[in-house]
């Protein structure tokens, strides 16, 4: 029977109905996508109801619909945030002009590259996350997981939706591309390196959507300026969906935090005699997923950036808020590496745009990790989580290649690989945070690592039955 791609199966905004291109390339499309998810999305637990949030609509107020569904019947839909008549160009070569509704052709392999690139990372943790149904700390976790893991689906779609709608026949191939390569594989990788790096438990888990969910909101932030306005469109409603990524990252390690430092005050005080992950711990695993996400934003100095920002295409995070928009002349003053040493320099602002918009993460990452050290403070235990130096642990860009300690003292290999099981998860945290991964699936109920929750989604009950069993 022939695959009917109607209004009911793909909520959208789009004119899906109306427009028969669309439609066509989506035929082709969407079975594989299905295919592709059962074979790499969550395993197991595809046959259950689970309590989701399907975006249904681009109003602010009731976007989403909460229901039962089970997974593969998930309806992906595809919002682009409503059309601004008249807006212009914010930033970079055009700024000022009208925005471009076609792309233009002197950019389109770049534009290309950068959807291409987006929407790689969106199945790419999916299949990261898929064994972590068999070890989920409670029922409203499971929930969450699956929640993110569908919404990284839909925003799969969306940059899907662009290539198909705006890119012709590469567009309609790369978007097969997509569903072809495999996060960690070795012959068809994922394009960026975070997203090959196994999340083989829930502490990597959250780490993972703390830390490099929260790229995703300063990448997708960058693009939700472009001049390119059916992309700035998508990007923006995509936004929505990601502030609850960011949640369960970051509410999820506040909770181990929460637990670690009740543990700490009972007799003996040993987190991990007691079941428990230990604060030195989670510093390691920070240190890991923060080095790692800090690579996502590309080189230091990077040419690549300097042209999307002029081609108006890339801009930089709320672009409104700065006063000046061409970036001509003006300069970022930054550490370089210059003969192997560090130095501090005035680097032209458009090729600096990548370190940037990376400095305004850094601030996002910093709060979080404040709200983290305000619970343990308010648990009576002196210590502080801290985020390592920007050069710790970098594999991409100009500190890639060279060692540095947490504090960003620049150390020789040696030295590194004799200290780096103290700052980086080692064989033995590994072994040990893996063998706390035991499911808990009673209503209410939450593994020993882990403390509760401090409300249940979408105002029900911490002890509501998430997931059918
Ligand atoms: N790994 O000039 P450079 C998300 C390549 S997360 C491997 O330094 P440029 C999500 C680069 O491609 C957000 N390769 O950087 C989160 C280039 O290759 P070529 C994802 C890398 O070009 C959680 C070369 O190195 N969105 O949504 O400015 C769950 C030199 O590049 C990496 C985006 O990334 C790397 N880390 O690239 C689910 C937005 N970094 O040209 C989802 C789209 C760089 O020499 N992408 N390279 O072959 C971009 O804006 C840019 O491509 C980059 C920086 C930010 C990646
Ligand atoms: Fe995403
Ligand atoms: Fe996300």
């Amino acid at each position: 029977m022939a695959n009917v791609i109607t209004d009911e199966k793909i909520p959208n905004n789009v004119n899906l109905s109306g427009d028969k291109r669309l439609q066509r390339a989506l035929e082709a499309w969407q079975p594989a996508f299905i295919d592709w998810w059962k074979q790499m999305g969550p395993v197991g637990w595809q046959e259950r109801d689970i309590y989701l949030r399907t975006a249904v609509s681009v109003e602010t107020d009731g976007w989403a619909h909460f229901d039962y569904v089970k997974m593969p019947d998930y309806r992906w839909g595809i919002f682009l945030e409503p059309k601004q008549e008249g807006r212009v160009h914010g930033f970079g070569d055009f700024h000022g002009q009208p925005v471009w509704d076609e792309v233009p052709g002197e950019f389109r392999n770049l534009l290309r590259r950068l959807v291409v690139t987006q929407g790689d990372t969106e199945p790419a943790s999916v299949e990261q996350q898929r064994a972590l149904g068999a070890t989920a700390p409670s029922l409203y976790d499971l929930r969450n997981l699956f929640q993110v893991n569908v919404e990284e689906g839909r925003h799969l779609w969306a940059m899907v939706y662009l290539l198909q709608t705006y890119f012709g026949r590469d567009g309609r191939e790369e978007a097969e591309e997509l569903l072809q390569r495999r996060s960690g594989d070795s012959d068809k990788p994922r394009i960026l390196g975070a997203f090959n790096e196994p999340t083989s438990h829930w502490l990597s888990f959250f780490m993972f959507t703390m830390f490099t969910d929260r790229d995703g909101k300063y990448q997708l932030a960058a693009l939700a300026e472009s001049g390119f306005d059916p992309l700035a469109r998508t990007c923006r409603f995509m936004l929505t969906e990601e502030a609850h990524h960011m949640f369960v990252g970051e509410s999820g390690v506040q909770r181990i935090v929460r637990r670690a430092c009740e543990l700490m005050k009972q007799p003996g005080g040993d987190v991990r005699a007691q079941g428990g992950i230990d604060l030195p711990t989670l510093q390691k695993y920070a240190n890991l997923w923060y080095s790692l996400s800090l690579d996502l934003f590309g080189g230091e100095v990077s040419s690549n950036a300097a042209d999307a920002f002029a081609a108006g295409i890339k801009g930089r995070y709320k672009e409104d808020r700065y006063d000046e928009h061409k970036l001509i002349g003006s300069h970022f003053s930054m550490d370089v590496l210059e003969e192997g040493n560090v130095v501090h320099k005035d680097v032209p602002m458009r090729n600096a745009l990548n370190e940037v918009l990376r400095t305004e993460y850094i601030k996002d990452c910093q709060r979080g990790v404040d709200r983290w050290n305000k619970t343990i403070k308010d648990e009576g235990i002196s210590w502080e989580i801290k985020l390592p130096s920007n050069k710790f642990h970098r594999q991409i860009g100009m500190w890639a290649g060279h060692h540095f300690s947490p504090d960003g003292a620049m150390l020789d290999a040696a030295t590194w690989a004799a200290r780096k099981g103290e700052w980086l998860p080692n064989v033995a945290d590994e072994a040990f945070v893996k063998s706390l991964m035991h499911p808990v699936y009673e209503r209410g109920k939450m593994a020993s690592w882990i403390a509760p929750p401090n409300k249940g989604i979408n105002a029900l009950p911490g002890d509501f039955e998430y997931v059918r069993l």
